[in-house]
């Protein structure tokens, strides 16, 4: 480990936009609201709250939690269109910190594509809504959508040209997944060289689990120097998610000496986090998903068990502490209904009351045999709820879709 001062690095949290892209997965304003108050909890730097010119709902959870949330940078998204540029500035509004973040496809694919514009035409449209966002916010975010596919010296220009129009964040999206932590490193580095700018605004990136490498992306990213990292929580977002906040904050909590930085992320909330966004989009995490899958702390085989009884640090690198989950005893024999709920609630679970009876019951026939009900154990009983809510959300979405 470093004697040296560790730099900070932002987490930007886009479990509300970018999460919500995930197929089967629409929050209401409520739902995002108490996200987001939980984001706040776990001390992200910058909450993505949504995207308000895609539907009067996004609109109001974004005024709702510019005005409700507070501490982490509220940002909203927007087209380089100039009625999405003021819809987040009019959303935003109520935040004490905003932030616009502009977004604009420069890839050929997406220019011809989808776009049907010219690589000027795409220039004058980043730069136009990156200083009309900088006119309405002091904080603007510019993303060259498919950076990893875009061609390098037209990635370049854009980049120096919206830093010159007022963007003081430059993301790097690999939009669709593709990257390998090799070629991606080699790009950031040959981007700084070639826009000696970039050393002056935040360098951030978005990574895409396509090929399961968002996480490892996200960390080299650190090594050549961004400063801020996009995530979900437990992963989610378009297609097969984004990286994992729980898996960049981990590892770079575990390496500060590779690194040299530091979140202002507080581990203890990574468990709940994750329960609630698991609860309110129905998507339940694997559970061998690393740092917060129900086996993340469990062990199985005889030597490492053996190993564990003996010293924790034989087969663990992160206790269930660090993320939230104590496997102390905490409940026991003579623990009653409220102790029951009120631990179920500290761990994330949102039950009906139906549903703590059941788990009541159940938590009493596990007390009689074993003297400690973990946390651990709390999850394994209301694991089975979980799966009915879960059955319960998907019958609901079919329901409203055909409807
Ligand atoms: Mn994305």
């Amino acid at each position: 480990m470093t004697a040296e001062k560790l730099e900070r690095l932002r987490i930007l949290d886009t479990t509300l936009r970018d999460g919500e892209q995930s197929p089967g997965v629409a929050f209401s304003v409520e739902d995002k609201l108490s996200i987001a108050l939980q984001l706040a909890r776990l001390r992200v730097d910058v909450i993505e709250a949504g995207f308000p010119a895609s539907s009067p709902g996004d609109f109001a959870a974004v005024q709702a939690i510019a005005g409700q949330v507070h501490g982490p940078v509220i940002a909203a998204l927007s087209r380089c269109f100039e009625q999405d540029v003021r819809a987040c500035a009019q959303a935003l509004q109520p935040a004490t910190r905003a932030r616009i973040h502009v977004f604009i496809g420069t890839s050929l694919i997406h220019r011809e594509g989808q776009l049907r514009m010219s690589r000027r035409e795409v220039l004058d449209r980043a730069v136009s809504m990156t200083a009309l966002a900088a006119n309405l916010c002091g904080d603007v975010e510019f993303s060259p959508m498919d950076a990893s596919r875009t061609e390098r010296e037209f990635l370049a220009e854009v980049v120096a040209a919206c830093i010159k129009a007022g963007a003081n964040t430059i993301n790097l999206p690999d939009t669709v997944g593709y990257t390998t932590p090799d070629e991606w490193r080699d790009l950031i580095a040959w981007l700084q060289a070639q826009v000696p700018e970039l050393a002056s605004v935040t360098l951030s990136v978005h990574c895409h689990n396509d090929l399961g490498l968002a996480t490892a992306n996200s960390l080299v990213s650190v090594l050549a120097g961004a400063r801020q990292v996009e995530t979900c929580v437990n992963g989610i977002g378009e297609r097969a998610g984004n990286a994992a906040l729980e898996e960049v904050a981990t590892a770079i909590r575990l390496h500060p000496g590779v690194y040299g930085v530091e979140t202002g992320i507080d581990h203890t909330q990574l468990l709940r986090t994750s329960r609630l966004v698991s609860q309110l989009t129905g998507m339940l995490v694997q559970p061998n998903k690393a740092v917060v899958g129900a086996n993340a702390f469990a062990h199985h085989s005889g030597i490492h068990q053996d190993g564990m009884l003996k010293d924790r640090r034989t087969f663990e690198i992160i206790e269930p502490e660090d993320v939230g989950a104590g496997s102390r005893l905490v409940l026991g024999k003579l623990s009653g209904r409220h102790a029951l709920r009120e631990r179920l609630v500290q761990l994330g679970y949102r039950l009906d009351d139906a549903a703590v009876q059941r788990a009541f019951t159940r938590f009493k026939a596990l007390a009689d045999i074993k003297r400690e009900v973990t946390d651990l154990d709390l999850e394994a009983i209301v694991a089975d709820e979980e799966q009915i809510q879960h059955v319960f959300r998907l019958e609901h979405v079919q329901v409203s879709y055909s409807s």
